[in-house]
């Protein structure tokens, strides 16, 4: 187990720089993070090298990586709490991430949903060799740290399984070296979808004006996007797996995930009412979530050397734990030491 000297159990998670983040980056993920983080000794990274599997703008990636550890600490990661860094910071990743890819079935990889879904949007000749071996990637940031819980969501459970059998393989292979990682998911909100295609998970690099409320989307704005999302033409305010009340059902789900209720209270309060009763409860809870986040975002990007300060020391702590890790690993695998 990845104890700390006080014995938590250790988590890790990571957010792609590969955009603005959405409600479904927070509902999923980033919400969990910041209820998680007194329980565990917790390490939230953001992963840069991740998001160069697809194309990035140089420019608009190094500022996505600030913006991105920024948002973490206003949604309530405390740096003084958590270990907050970038995964390209620590050299680390990037080297067990290739002796894993060394080690990774092609088979395997293939069969991942999030290759066959991105792989399928690009020209054959496009694709990039490390949009396949990304989940190997993802397995080292999760191995160096012995991390027990993984807390994402759902979309990301088949990386998890992958990183517990890579895991597996490893130990057989070569001696127990690596933890084996569980899942963690939240109870409400672990797959928001789109809300103009609500059979479509919420992307943050989804290009069309109505698919996703931003964290930092002006309030108006996230008003608006729910007030507009595609619901169905039944009356009855229900949730439900039936792919043609995906829509009603969604926002159910965003309204959940913010309120903490059971599906039946939820289902009572909204007793009688119409889509636009449902939309407006939804888009005030949204907006009370982005308010106070938005506003400690924006006060702590303007103080100047807070942010690069909190990266500096999250890569001394990640560091120190990563190298380690992998220097065990190099060892079991054979790799001569530098005398
Ligand atoms: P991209 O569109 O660039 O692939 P993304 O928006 O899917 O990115 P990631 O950076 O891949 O986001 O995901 C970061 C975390 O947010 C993961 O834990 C992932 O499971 C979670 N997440 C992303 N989208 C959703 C969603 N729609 N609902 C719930 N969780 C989500
Ligand atoms: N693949 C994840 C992002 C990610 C991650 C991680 C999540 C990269 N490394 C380690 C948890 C633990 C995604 O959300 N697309």
């Amino acid at each position: 187990m990845g104890a700390d000297s006080n014995n938590k159990p250790r988590v890790l998670s990571g957010i792609q720089p590969s955009g603005n983040l959405t409600i479904g980056n927070y509902l999923g993920a980033l919400k969990q993070w910041v209820e998680v983080q007194h329980d565990y000794d917790c390490f939230y990274c953001v992963v840069d090298l991740h998001a160069i599997t697809v194309t990035q703008d140089p420019l608009e990636l190094r500022q996505k990586t600030r913006e991105s550890a920024a948002m973490y600490i206003a949604a309530g990661i405390d740096p003084e709490v958590s270990t907050i860094f970038v995964q390209s910071h620590v050299p680390a990743h990037s080297e067990l991430a290739w002796m894993l890819t060394c080690m990774a079935p092609l088979g395997w990889l293939q069969r991942m949903t999030q290759f066959k879904d991105k792989s399928a949007k690009q020209a054959q000749e496009s694709i990039g060799a490390g949009l396949l071996n990304y989940p190997s990637l993802m397995a080292a940031d999760i191995l160096l740290y012995h991390a027990d819980l993984v807390p994402v969501g759902d979309d990301q459970n088949q990386h998890l399984e992958f990183t517990r059998d890579l895991a597996q393989r490893f130990n057989h292979l070569y001696g127990e070296t690596f933890t084996l990682p569980s899942v963690m998911n939240p109870q409400a909100g672990a797959r928001i979808m789109g809300l103009d295609i609500p059979t479509a998970k919420m992307s943050k690099s989804e290009d069309s004006e109505n698919h996703a409320v931003f964290l930092l989307d002006d309030l108006a704005r996230a008003r608006k996007k729910i007030m507009r999302a595609v619901t169905d033409s039944h009356r009855d305010i229900r949730f439900s797996d039936q792919a043609e009340r995906a829509g009603v059902n969604n926002l159910l789900t965003i309204y959940q995930a913010i309120a903490g209720e059971r599906n039946e209270e939820i289902e009572a309060k909204f007793a009688g009412c119409g889509y636009g009763d449902l939309k407006r409860a939804v888009a005030d809870s949204v907006v009370s979530t982005l308010e106070p986040l938005q506003e400690r975002y924006y006060q702590l990007m303007n103080e100047a050397g807070y942010l690069d300060s909190v990266l500096r020391l999250g890569r001394e702590k990640a560091a120190a734990i990563a190298e380690a890790t992998l220097k065990l690993a190099q060892e079991r695998m054979g790799f001569l030491a530098p005398s």
